[in-house]
């Protein structure tokens, strides 16, 4: 039998970025916070961790692709919410935040995670913001460590 690599939830001193929408951001403080909770909570150190904001969820793979180019970071993690209204508007929004955030983490070397909310209402979205669901940016942060993990195993062989 081979090898099998896992991911622990270790970052080993490497840097990570987060980057949130302010759009919705009685939601996307919350996954900010909760993400950078869970970083705090798993060892990472304030001045490892550089965050940005951008105005809304479509901008967040830009800047995202950005702070993966920089070369800086082991990881970098998107947090934003989208939340549907009275047109097909946040269809597109979610699609195309889905797309770019997947195109930016297939064309790089380094974990780019998706802690991203899309909800049909108002309690979904609380519901992922650190109620009953949970809190989706805590949750995108510790994938990120596990995957910084992996891919450093399976580099290491
Ligand atoms: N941006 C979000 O992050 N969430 C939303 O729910 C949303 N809706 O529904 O409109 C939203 N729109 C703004 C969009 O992300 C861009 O910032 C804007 O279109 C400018 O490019």
């Amino acid at each position: 039998m081979g090898r099998t690599f896992e991911g622990k939830f270790d970052s080993r001193g490497r840097r990570i970025a987060v980057v949130g929408s302010r759009f919705n951001d009685f939601f996307t403080r919350e996954l900010m916070d909760g993400a950078l909770d869970c970083l705090h909570r798993h060892g990472v150190q304030d001045d490892q961790i550089d965050t940005a904001w951008v105005p809304g969820g479509f901008e967040i793979p830009i800047a995202a692709k950005r702070l993966v180019e920089t070369g800086r970071y082991a990881a970098v993690v998107c947090v934003g919410c989208i939340i549907q209204g009275d047109t097909p508007h946040f269809h597109y929004v979610a699609s195309e935040v889905t797309k770019g955030i997947a195109q930016v983490s297939l064309n790089s070397d380094i974990p780019v995670v998706f802690g991203i909310v899309t909800a049909e209402t108002l309690d979904q979205a609380i519901e992922r913001s650190g109620t009953k669901a949970g809190n989706k940016g805590f949750d995108a942060a510790l994938t990120a460590l596990e995957m910084i993990d992996l891919c450093a195993a399976i580099d290491e062989g």
